[in-house]
C-alpha cells in the first residue's frame, strides 16, 4: 500500500494549526526558509564543480574569512525572507548592521537571525557544515525595527532551526512544539518527515570540546573534562569526537546523546560562539528535545543579550550532564 508522505510544507501548515492566533505569516517564513536552503544545497553539494570553493577577499564582522559559499547563502537567505511582508527585519551573522527591508515590504511582525553557513572553514575539505536560523515577534511599535527586536531572550524565541548538509541534508526545527527532522528527497526536491518529535537519549554517549585549546581552558572545564575521561561520566563509559563545525556536533549529539562545550578560556573571556546566531537556536532546539543549555552559570535561554554579535560560552546537550557543568563551574569557577 502507499505511504502517506509528510512533507515539511504540510508539517509546517499542521504546526500552524497548533497556534489558533497563528496568521500564516510564520509559515510562509518557514516555506521561504525552506526554498532558500535547497538553493544553498544545490550548491553546497557540488561546490567544487560549480567555482564555489574557496574564500572572497572579505572578512566579516567576525574577523572571519568569508567564504564563497557564505557569501551565497546570505544572498539567497536575505534576498528569500525580505520581500514577504512578514519580516520587519534581518541580522545575519555575516553582516555588521541589521538588515532593513525595502520600503514596500515594510509592516513585518517578525525578526528573523540567520548564520547562513556555519562551519563554513571545513567547506573545501567537504565535512558537514550549516545554516542555523532563528525567528521573534518583534517587541518595538516604531516603522523600523531596532536592536531590542533582536536583542530578546532566547526563551521568547517563536521558532529555531538549522539544515545540515551533510551525507544527507536534513532540516531541524521547532516552533515550540517538539523537535521534527526532515530529509531531503533528492528524487522529488522535497524535505520529508524522518524524525518526528527527537527526544536527546537519556544516556550521554559523546563529549565534544575542541582539546586542543586545553593549556587555556580554566579550572572548571578541565575537572569537567577529567570527570569524563577518567570516570567515563555518569555512565562509566563515554566516547570523545569533534567535527569543528556546530551544527554537526549538535545534531549527532541531539541523535546519539552528548554534551558539547565551546567554554570561555583564558584567550577567550566569552568563548566563541553568537549567542543569537547560534546558542540561543541550539538552547532552543535542546530545550525540546529534552536537552538543555547552559553558559556554565545561566541558562541560556535567560541570558539577556547585549549586543547584536555577542559571543557567549556555550555547553549544551544531555539536561544532566549539562547541569553537572554549572556544578563545576561553581565549585572551581574560572
Ligand atoms: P574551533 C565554525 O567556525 C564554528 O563557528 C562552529 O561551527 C564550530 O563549533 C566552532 O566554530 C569551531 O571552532 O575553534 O574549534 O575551530
Amino acid at each position: 500500500m502507499f505511504r502517506k508522505v509528510m512533507t515539511l510544507t504540510r508539517h509546517i501548515m499542521e504546526e500552524q494549526r497548533l497556534h489558533p492566533e497563528a496568521t500564516g505569516a510564520l509559515s510562509t517564513l518557514l516555506y521561504q526558509i525552506n526554498v532558500a536552503t535547497k538553493i544553498i544545497n544545490s550548491q553546497v553539494n557540488k561546490a567544487g564543480l560549480a567555482k564555489m570553493l574557496g574564500a572572497t577577499e572579505q572578512v566579516n564582522v567576525q574577523g572571519e574569512v568569508v567564504q564563497k559559499l557564505d557569501d551565497f547563502a546570505n544572498f539567497v537567505l536575505i534576498n528569500a525572507l525580505d520581500h514577504t511582508g512578514y519580516v520587519c527585519g534581518i541580522a545575519t551573522e555575516e553582516e555588521e548592521e541589521i538588515i532593513t527591508i525595502p520600503k514596500q515590504h515594510h509592516g513585518g511582525q517578525y525578526v528573523i537571525m540567520l548564520d547562513p553557513l556555519d562551519g563554513s572553514s571545513n567547506i573545501d575539505a567537504n565535512v558537514s557544515i550549516g545554516t542555523i536560523f532563528a525567528i521573534h515577534s518583534r517587541v518595538s511599535s516604531e516603522e523600523m525595527p531596532g536592536t531590542e527586536d533582536f536583542l530578546q531572550k532566547g526563551r521568547k524565541l517563536e521558532c529555531a532551526g538549522y539544515v545540515i548538509y551533510g551525507s544527507s541534508t536534513m532540516l531541524v526545527y521547532t516552533t515550540g512544539h517538539g523537535v521534527h527532522g526532515f530529509t531531503l528527497d533528492p528524487a522529488i526536491g522535497e524535505f520529508i518527515l524522518s524524525h518526528e518529535n527527537i527526544q536527546i537519549p537519556d544516556r550521554c554517549k559523546v563529549l565534544s570540546l575542541n582539546e586542543a585549546y586545553e593549556n587555556r581552558w580554566h579550572k572548571w572545564t578541565k575537572e569537567y573534562v577529567k570527570f569524563f575521561k577518567d570516570k567515563g561520566g555518569f555512565d562509566g563509559k563515554i566516547t570523545n569526537r569533534y567535527i569543528g563545525s556546530l551544527v554537526a556536533d549538535f545534531h549527532r549529539n541531539l541523535l546519539y546523546g552528548g554534551v558539547f562545550l565551546y567554554p570561555a578560556d583564558k584567550k577567550n573571556p566569552n568563548g566563541k560562539l553568537r549567542l543569537l546566531f547560534e546558542c540561543q537556536p541550539m538552547a532552543f532546539l535542546a530545550q525540546q528535545a529534552g536537552g538543555y543549555a547552559s553558559t556554565g552559570d545561566t541558562d541560556m535561554l535567560e541570558v539577556q543579550p547585549k549586543e547584536l554579535h555577542q559571543r557567549v560560552p556555550i555547553i549544551v546537550g544531555n539536561k544532566r550532564e549539562v547541569e553537572e557543568a554549572e556544578k563545576y563551574y561553581k565549585k572551581y569557577g574560572l
